[in-house]
């Protein structure tokens, strides 16, 4: 399935009403978000499915797929586009086998080993990071550019940035091959996140050019 990187938004929840939170995730995809990320840790099976349709119905209203983190039963059970796994989920090779050859799978690579795996196991692009400190609720280290220049290199498979990043801190990507930048905070904590989301994906296609 075609899917472009350029701004990825990965979503958080937490502290919002389902429907300031739908607010949010619709004026992003109104500011030119590209591809989508449900992330929530919190929620069992059944409110996970709930809130993955509802979030569905924007995102196919902006023809933006969307990819489930981490939990490939809600991707398939709510009709995802795909979904993305870190290096404590199921492993790429397993997730793969249950979404099929056609749903987009992403994966978090931290080094150029963890990238070649994912890639041999059928991993179609890599989230890398973090870049910088973060302060959404994470297990993570912090990766470095030089890194994310090796595994574009090695791997050969489009590369997301993650990690801290917003419009004023992203210069550091430049040419290091990166596709796109994930970012929650920059979007979800902006007060205007449709500004905060076109601001950033143009600065992302300046640095890119
Ligand atoms: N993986 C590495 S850093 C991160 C994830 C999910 C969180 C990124 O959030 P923010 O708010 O853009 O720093
Ligand atoms: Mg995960």
């Amino acid at each position: 399935m075609h899917f472009d990187l350029t701004l990825y938004l990965v979503t958080d929840s937490t502290g919002l009403e389902e429907d300031a939170f739908l607010d949010k995730v619709d004026a992003a995809c109104r500011g030119g978000v590209t591809l989508l990320q449900l992330r929530e840790k919190e929620r069992g099976g059944r409110d996970y499915l709930h809130l993955a349709k509802r979030v569905r119905e924007i995102t196919d209203r902006y023809h933006i797929p969307l990819l489930i983190d981490d939990r490939i039963d809600i991707a398939l059970a709510c009709g995802a586009a795909g979904a993305h796994v870190g290096q404590e989920d199921l492993p790429v090779d397993a997730a793969r086998r249950l979404l099929g050859p056609d749903r987009i799978l992403g994966a978090t690579a931290k080094t150029v080993e963890q990238a070649l795996r994912a890639k041999e196991q059928g991993a179609d692009y890599l989230g890398v990071g973090a870049i910088y400190p973060t302060t959404t609720k994470v297990k993570t280290v912090l990766t470095k550019v030089e890194t994310l220049a090796e595994i574009v290199q090695a791997a050969g498979l489009p590369v997301v940035a993650i990690g801290g990043l917003n419009r004023s801190n992203c210069d550091i990507l430049k040419g290091s091959g990166f596709s796109g930048v994930a970012a929650v905070s920059a979007i979800m904590k902006a007060y205007d996140p449709e500004t905060a989301a076109r601001d950033l994906k143009a600065k992302i296609q300046a640095l890119r050019a």
